[in-house]
């Protein structure tokens, strides 16, 4: 299960704008919940976290691709958005041309968000994550949970996430803001440095990457 050249990845900590939780106990799991916002007034539907991990688990080995020029292939462990959404009783269809909005629990200096279409992320089979390579997520990695969509940049997926908003808006997210970024995160067509594979690769920004 064990991602090659996993000790030449990009530290995870240098990609945690806000910083992960203190430590482990810093979040307590019986209490915690994912919020779910089906829209900015209403109260939000809660998941905890046993329930999420037995929604339907599923382990696929996908790779992402940061806007920094370096891509990674790893095992990933989580659950289907669309299956999150389908145990939540969502009506998909009804959403299909609104965004998701994900906010990171966020340390005592700020919170990291980002905006996804959620069209995109469905049709994408974006995952809420809670293991790779058949761990935990550490907390640099994103503990407890996140969400990626793999046809995406890296930094249009939360780590840490806490709450999830459907909104109309396509909210500037944190780098978006900060950096300058697209707010869209499509990957782009050109060469980048595969962590896992020790060479550079063109890759050619048709979306989530499968070839390699
Ligand atoms: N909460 C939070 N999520 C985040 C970030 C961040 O700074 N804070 N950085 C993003 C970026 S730019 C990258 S490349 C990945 C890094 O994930 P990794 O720790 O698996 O390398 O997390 C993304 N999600
Ligand atoms: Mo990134």
């Amino acid at each position: 299960m064990r991602t090659p050249y996993i000790d030449k990845k990009p530290s995870s900590l240098r990609y945690y704008q806000e910083g992960p939780p203190e430590s482990h106990d810093s979040i307590n799991m019986n209490e915690w919940a994912l919020k779910v916002f089906l829209s900015h007034e209403a109260e939000p539907i809660l998941i905890a976290f046993d329930d999420l991990k037995n929604i339907k688990p599923i382990t696929e080995s996908r790779r992402v691709v940061c806007v920094c020029n370096w891509s990674i292939r790893r095992n990933w462990t989580g659950v289907l958005l669309e299956d999150l959404l389908g145990y939540l009783g969502i009506n998909v269809t009804k959403y299909r041309s609104r965004n998701l909005r994900q906010v990171s629990l966020g340390t005592n200096k700020e919170i990291y968000d980002s905006t996804i279409s959620l069209n995109n992320a469905l049709e994408n089979r974006a995952m809420i994550v809670w293991a790779v390579d058949g761990e935990h997520l550490t907390l640099e990695e994103g503990y407890p949970i996140r969400l990626i969509d793999f046809s995406l940049y890296r930094y249009k997926g939360v780590k840490c996430l806490s709450e999830l908003y459907f909104t109309d808006e396509f909210e500037l997210g944190f780098w978006e803001k900060k950096a300058g970024y697209s707010k869209e995160g499509k990957i782009k067509a050109k060469r980048y440095r595969i962590v896992d594979l020790q060479e550079h690769r063109f890759i050619n920004g048709t979306g989530e990457v499968t070839d390699f």
